[in-house]
């Protein structure tokens, strides 16, 4: 009867303790000391006192179970695994001698302590492993985004200094293009204030050549009319030319209207170009047959306009002005060249 009663206190304590028989089977350290095995145990809502040799003797007297921690006995308890050598755990009261190894050190197994290995340094050797890859692997990250942030920078270095490059070039094409233009606009304008002076100088040698074509006209006219060849001209001589009678109605060009047309009743060279000719210059008529050199270049002309085609006549001929300038100065300089060659060969006829 008493060896019963001592196997029965063995039991208990084996139940109550952990492996270390220090720690209370199922207790973390941190709660450790709210299991005092000299004093009475008090559920830990406070509802029960009771004798110490109740905690885990796989019967529940606590309703919040915290009287069987290391036991299955409380279907609310929770069961501390200590797992040395790797991380604690916290399962469901339940689990404990389940069959199941749930703790790692297999301390949730107690009963059958050849049940479970003690897998919590292989644990912690793969925990290692995996932490050091996890590492490895965050360097690599850390390595490959600072040789980035390296790279994004060079190139964003190298980027601003390409748009700087292009900006100044673009400055010094914009200043060249300004220069050009401002070159362009002097060159059009010392054009156009050339252009506007040849035309001057060719309008006044025009005016000029046409004023003494038209004196020379006159003087001949004189001539012609200057019958007695005496370099005066009186209405007696005028009358011959009945063309210049201002009034016709009378049939007759009378030395009254001569004298009115002379201004006076004799006129020399000089009054007759200067006051009468301008009159009559319009309607005067030679009698004299035009000189044998006019007489070919007129019919030099009329022979040209027969050579040309229908085409060039139906195109009128249309001449750019600046063309008719260029073609006007090349015919004079062909001439005057022709001019300078005849005087080298000297006169082909003579005495
Ligand atoms: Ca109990
Ligand atoms: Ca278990
Ligand atoms: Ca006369
Ligand atoms: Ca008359």
């Amino acid at each position: 009867m008493v060896c019963v009663m001592v196997i029965s206190v063995l039991v208990l304590v084996h139940a109550a303790y952990a492996g270390d028989g220090l720690r209370i089977r199922g207790v973390s350290l941190t709660k450790n000391s709210l299991y005092n095995p000299d004093r009475d145990f008090t559920c830990f809502d406070g509802s029960k006192s009771f004798q110490f040799s109740l905690v885990n003797d796989d019967y529940c007297d606590c309703t919040d179970g915290s009287d069987e921690p290391g036991t299955s006995a409380c279907p609310n308890g929770s069961f501390h695994c200590p797992n040395p050598g790797y991380r604690p755990a916290n399962i469901p009261s339940s689990r404990v001698n389940d069959g199941v190894c749930d703790c790692c050190d297999g301390s949730d197994e107690w009963k059958n302590t050849q049940k479970c290995q003690n897998t919590c340094n292989e644990l912690w050797i793969a925990e290692k492993q995996r932490l050091a890859e996890e590492n490895e692997a965050a360097n690599i990250g850390i390595k490959l985004k600072e040789e980035f942030s390296k790279t994004g920078l060079s190139k964003k270095a190298e980027r601003q200094a390409k748009v700087a490059e292009l900006e100044t070039k673009l400055e010094e094409l914009s200043a060249k293009e300004e220069d050009l233009k401002i070159s362009k606009e002097e060159i059009e304008s010392r054009e156009a204030t050339a252009l506007e002076e040849h035309r001057r100088v060719k309008e006044e040698q025009r005016l000029k050549e046409a004023h003494e074509d038209n004196l020379k006209r006159g003087a001949e006219a004189f001539s012609e009319m200057d019958s007695d060849k005496d370099a005066i001209l009186v209405p007696a001589e005028l009358v011959l030319h009945s063309e210049l009678d201002p009034d016709t109605s009378d049939s007759e060009f009378t030395a009254a209207e001569a004298e009115v047309m002379l201004q006076a009743d004799s006129v020399d060279l000089n009054y007759f170009l200067t006051n009468v000719w301008p009159m009559i210059n319009s309607t005067f008529q030679t009698t004299l047959a035009p000189p044998v050199e006019q007489q070919e270049q007129e019919n030099q002309e009329v022979k040209t306009e027969e050579d040309l085609g229908e085409d060039d006549i139906l195109r009128g001929e249309v001449v750019d002005e600046e063309d008719y300038y260029e073609d006007e100065e090349e015919t004079d300089q062909e001439d005057h060249q022709e001019e300078e060659e005849a005087e080298e060969e000297g006169p082909s006829s003579g005495p």
